[in-house]
């Protein structure tokens, strides 16, 4: 099994804190950090590897003013794809979103400037979205005569309804600040993206990682299932995670009243 020192990384970086805190970087800030095929077969051995590492929560980060320019469009001029290549090369995205959202360790995407095309598609596979205030989303692919390859028909439609998607991809509109928020492209608005990115990775690793594994694996399996299966697998998801060793000094401390109480925000 491979393991996160015998990554071989060009276009991200990623390292690992004591507590267990993935820091992984999209490093291509010179192009806006477009992905490129090689990118992705990056983020593919990544999250191969991830889940089994000790990791306990990533954040995914980008060097340089903007997070994600989306597909790498100078490499796809060039390549001149036949409709196979670019059928594989959606289907390496998949491979490596599909990774990302059903791996069972909670992905924190700290964004900032562009978040578009294949960027959103990127940032929709995290299992949080944090903004700042120079953050907005887009998909320009209509614009550029291409058509979403990397889930977005999924997971931004999911996000924030199918007119609205469409409407993004036939007028370019931009969706950034409190708008974003409010349907749902972000869950967080703050300052510093990377800063709250942090304190929620570092809130998340403090539950067992049986119960992230639950919260970051099996909600989107059970979004693809019949409201009958999925009921029947949250039970049988819920039996392992809900009777696992972890959780029983946690229990007893709510039992002898020495764990911390569930109250509203302060203000
Ligand atoms: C790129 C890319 C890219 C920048 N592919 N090289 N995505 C888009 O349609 C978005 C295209 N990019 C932009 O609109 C802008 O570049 C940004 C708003 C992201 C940033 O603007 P700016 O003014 O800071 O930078 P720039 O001058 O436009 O670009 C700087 C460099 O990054 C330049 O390279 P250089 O060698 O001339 O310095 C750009 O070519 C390069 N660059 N974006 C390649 N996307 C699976 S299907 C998914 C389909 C999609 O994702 S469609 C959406 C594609």
């Amino acid at each position: 099994m491979k393991h996160l020192d015998d990554l071989n990384l060009t276009f991200t970086t990623l390292t690992l804190d004591d507590e267990g805190i993935a820091t992984l970087s999209l490093n291509r800030a010179d192009k806006r950090n477009a992905l490129n095929a090689d990118t992705v077969d990056e983020l593919i051995d990544i999250f191969t590897v991830v889940p089994r590492a000790g990791v306990r929560a990533v954040v995914l980060r980008a060097e340089g003013t903007h997070f994600c320019a989306g597909l790498d469009l100078v490499e796809h001029h060039t390549e001149d794809r036949r409709p196979e290549d670019f059928m594989h090369v959606c289907l390496r995205w998949h491979e490596a979103f599909n990774k990302m959202e059903y791996g069972g360790v909670p992905v924190i995407a700290a964004l900032k400037g562009a978040v578009v095309g294949g960027g959103l598609e990127l940032a929709s596979s995290a299992h949080i979205r944090v903004a700042d205030h120079s953050t907005y989303f887009a998909l320009p692919e209509g614009q550029r005569g291409l058509f979403t390859g990397g889930g977005a028909t999924i997971r931004v439609a999911d996000l924030v309804g199918k007119d609205r998607m469409i409407d993004m991809m036939l007028t370019g509109r931009v969706y950034q600040g409190e708008e974003a928020i409010a349907l749902g492209l972000a869950q967080y608005l703050v300052e510093d993206s990377e800063a709250k990115a942090y304190e929620l990775a570092r809130a998340a690793a403090s539950n067992p990682p049986l119960s992230n594994f639950a919260i970051c694996s099996a909600i989107s399996h059970m979004q693809n299932m019949s409201a009958m299966d999925a009921a029947y697998a949250e039970a049988v998801v819920a039996g392992i995670v809900n009777t696992q060793p972890a959780s029983r000094a946690r229990l007893a401390a709510f039992a002898d009243k020495s764990a911390a109480r569930v109250r509203p925000n302060e203000g």
